[in-house]
């Protein structure tokens, strides 16, 4: 919709003297919202009165965060399922949600996936290949986009929990952590600045949110961890992670540095699926 119907004149005067005198765009944002107006809306008007050089200086400046993609209340309803949220962070948004998938389906991710398994790769940051790394260790495979009706549901189940449309989805990834597998803390998006990320972009766009979908209870170890944030999100069968990091302005954000810390006992099996800014094909 556009802004300029949202946001009265009044308001819109109140923008541009406080621009003249030189405030902070998010402050500006965030004192709209706070007055009530939705936080969509008052970016739209700060950023269309400030001119397109606040769009693009956005880019380089703190993250903006605006209205969790994930959806609100206690349960998000799927087209199969009702989801639990059992924990929510707003800034960045991330939530723990419980009984993503029932142990059946869990069980059969990883019989479907087990002999298929090769050692996972990172991206290269200067040339966008993949190549090994001693912070990865783990073994993987992706199920293409909608590979089986079986695939296909937990596509459509995932997409609904993450507000977003199945086609912007990366095909669901198996990955298995071995004792003492870990994967050491890093974005899952692709870093703007980095050349490597060019190719990466090209197709899709930038990642804006991730999940994290616990396939087994782990014996030990083998958690979730968000080292900026102090958040740590232990694995439980069947429950998810779910975090995002990238804006309507293209920004994306630092504080979700994350990464699976070594497993102590026993194995970890995950699902995880990344949705992109637009429809993604492989
Ligand atoms: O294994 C994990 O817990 C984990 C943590 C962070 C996996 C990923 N990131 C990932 O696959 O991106
Ligand atoms: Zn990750």
């Amino acid at each position: 919709m556009n802004a300029n119907v949202q946001v009265p004149g009044e308001w819109r005067d109140w923008i541009a003297h406080n621009l003249a005198r030189g405030c902070d765009l998010e402050m500006l944002i965030a004192d709209m919202v706070r007055a009530g107006f939705d936080a969509h809306a008052a970016r739209n008007a700060v950023l269309g009165l400030a001119g397109s050089d606040a769009t693009a200086a956005a880019a380089n400046h703190a993250y903006l965060h605006e209205t969790p993609r994930l959806p609100a209340g206690n349960l998000i309803r799927t087209p199969d399922r009702d989801v639990r949220v059992a924990l929510r962070l707003e800034r960045p948004a991330i939530a723990f949600v419980d009984n993503l998938l029932d142990a059946d389906e869990c069980d059969e991710l990883v019989r479907l996936s087990a002999h298929q398994l090769v050692r996972s790769t990172i991206v290269d940051r200067s040339h966008g290949g993949a190549g090994v790394s001693a912070g990865r260790t783990s073994e993987g495979m992706y199920f293409p986009l909608n590979a089986d009706a079986f695939i296909a549901r937990l596509d459509r189940r995932i997409a609904a929990l993450m507000n977003a449309p199945v086609e912007n989805g990366e095909g669901l990834q198996i990955l298995h952590y071995r004792t003492g597998g870990e994967y050491a803390p890093h974005y899952d998006y692709f870093p703007p600045e980095d050349a490597g990320s060019r190719t990466h972009l090209a197709q899709g766009g930038q990642r804006v949110a991730s999940l994290v979908i616990y396939l087994n209870d782990v014996e030990d170890g083998g958690a979730t961890v968000f080292p900026k944030l102090g958040l740590t999100l232990g694995p439980k069968k069947g429950a998810a992670v779910y975090f995002e990091y990238c804006n309507s302005l293209g920004q994306v954000d630092p504080q979700t540095l994350h990464g699976g810390l070594p497993v102590l006992r026993g194995e970890k099996w995950i699902a995880t699926k990344w949705m992109r800014q637009r429809r993604y094909e492989a």
